[in-house]
C-alpha cells in the first residue's frame, strides 16, 4: 500500500518520469560483441537494438545467433518466477532461427506486441501462415489451425514440427493489435484484459514465454512490468515500478523505451491496485 501511495504521489510531482529519465539505458560493464559480428550484421532489424553477450538466447547450430534475451522476473517472498524470451520481430531471413530458438526452448506461448505495417512501415515479417495454412522455414513446419479475436488482439493456435526430429507440439500466439511503436495502448482496459489473459495462458508452463514488438524493447518491456507488477499485487508485495525497469534493463537493454510507456504502466498499475482485481476477476470469468 505504501508503495501505492509513493508511485501516486510520485506521477502527481512528476519525480517518477524523472527518475526513470535518469536510470541507465544499458547496464554498465554488459557486452553486445556478438550482434556486431560481420555474419550477424543482417539477423538485426535495428542497427541499435543489440542483445546482451551474457543473456543472449544461444542457439543449438554453428551459427548461433539471434537478437533475443532471456529476461527472468522473480517474485520476492514466492516461488514464482515468471520466465520470458524478449526478442526482435523476426525478420524475412531470421523466421528458422525464431522458430528454432522457439523449439529449443520449449516454449508453447508467443505473444506479439506489434502488427506487420505500422504507418507504411515494415515493423515485423509474418512467421507464420495464414489460418488452415502451413508453411516451412528452415527445418520447422508450421500450421495454423484457428485465429480469433476482437478489435484489440488475436488468438491463433498454431502447431510446430520439427522436420527433422519428426516431433510436433501445439503452440498458442497472441497479437496485441492495437498499439503503435513509441506510442501506448489506446486503451488501458484492454490492455490489462490482454495481460490478464497472457498469465492465465502462462499458467501452469514452466518454459518461457517469448514475448516481441519490432525492436523487443519499448511494448516488450511494458508488457513484462504489467505481469510483474500483477503478480506482486497478488502476492501481497510492494510495486516499484522503477526497479522492475532495471531488472528487466540488467537483461536486455533499453527495456520500455519512452517516458509515456513509462508513465502508462505507472497509471495501469496504480488502477489495478485501486480496482482491486475486478477486473481482472471478470476477464478471466468472461472467458
Ligand atoms: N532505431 C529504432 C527507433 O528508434 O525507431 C529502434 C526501435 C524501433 C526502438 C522500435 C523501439 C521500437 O519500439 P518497440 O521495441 O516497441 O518495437
Ligand atoms: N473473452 C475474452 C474477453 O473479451 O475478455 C476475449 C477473447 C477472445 C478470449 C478470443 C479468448 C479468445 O480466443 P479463443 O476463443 O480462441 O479462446
Amino acid at each position: 500500500r505504501e508503495s501505492m501511495i509513493q508511485l501516486a504521489e510520485g506521477l502527481i510531482t512528476g519525480t517518477v518520469l524523472a527518475q526513470f529519465d535518469q536510470l541507465y539505458r544499458k547496464k554498465p560493464g554488459m557486452t553486445m560483441s556478438c550482434a556486431k559480428l560481420p555474419q550477424n550484421i543482417s539477423k538485426n532489424r535495428y542497427r541499435d537494438i543489440s542483445p546482451y553477450d551474457a543473456t543472449r538466447v544461444i542457439l543449438k547450430s554453428n551459427e548461433d545467433y539471434i537478437n533475443a534475451n532471456y529476461i527472468n522476473m522473480e517474485i520476492p517472498s514466492s516461488s514464482i518466477i515468471n520466465q520470458y524470451i524478449a526478442c526482435q520481430g523476426p525478420l524475412p531471413n531470421t523466421c528458422p532461427d525464431f522458430w528454432q530458438m522457439t523449439w529449443e526452448q520449449g516454449s508453447s506461448m508467443v505473444v506479439m506486441l506489434t502488427t506487420q505495417v505500422e504507418r507504411g512501415r515494415v515493423k515485423c515479417h509474418q512467421y507464420w501462415p495464414e489460418p488452415s495454412g502451413s508453411s516451412s522455414y528452415g527445418n520447422f513446419q508450421i500450421t495454423c489451425h484457428s485465429e480469433e479475436g476482437n478489435p484489440a488482439y488475436v488468438f491463433r493456435e498454431m502447431t510446430l514440427t520439427n522436420l527433422e526430429k519428426e516431433e510436433s507440439r501445439q503452440l498458442t500466439q497472441i497479437q496485441y493489435i492495437a498499439w503503435p511503436d513509441h506510442g501506448v495502448p489506446d486503451d488501458s482496459s484492454d490492455f490489462l484484459d490482454f495481460v490478464c489473459l497472457v498469465r492465465k495462458k502462462r499458467a501452469g508452463r514452466e518454459e518461457p514465454v517469448v514475448v516481441h514488438c519490432s525492436a523487443g524493447i519499448g511494448r516488450t518491456g511494458v508488457l513484462i512490468t504489467m505481469e510483474t507488477a500483477m503478480c506482486l499485487i497478488e502476492c501481497n508485495q510492494p510495486v516499484y515500478p522503477l526497479d522492475i525497469v532495471r531488472t528487466m534493463r540488467d537483461q536486455r537493454a533499453m527495456m520500455i523505451q519512452t517516458p509515456s510507456q513509462y508513465r502508462f504502466v505507472c497509471e495501469a498499475i496504480l488502477k489495478v491496485y485501486e480496482e482491486g482485481f475486478i477486473k481482472p476477476l471478470k476477464a478471466s470469468l468472461h472467458k
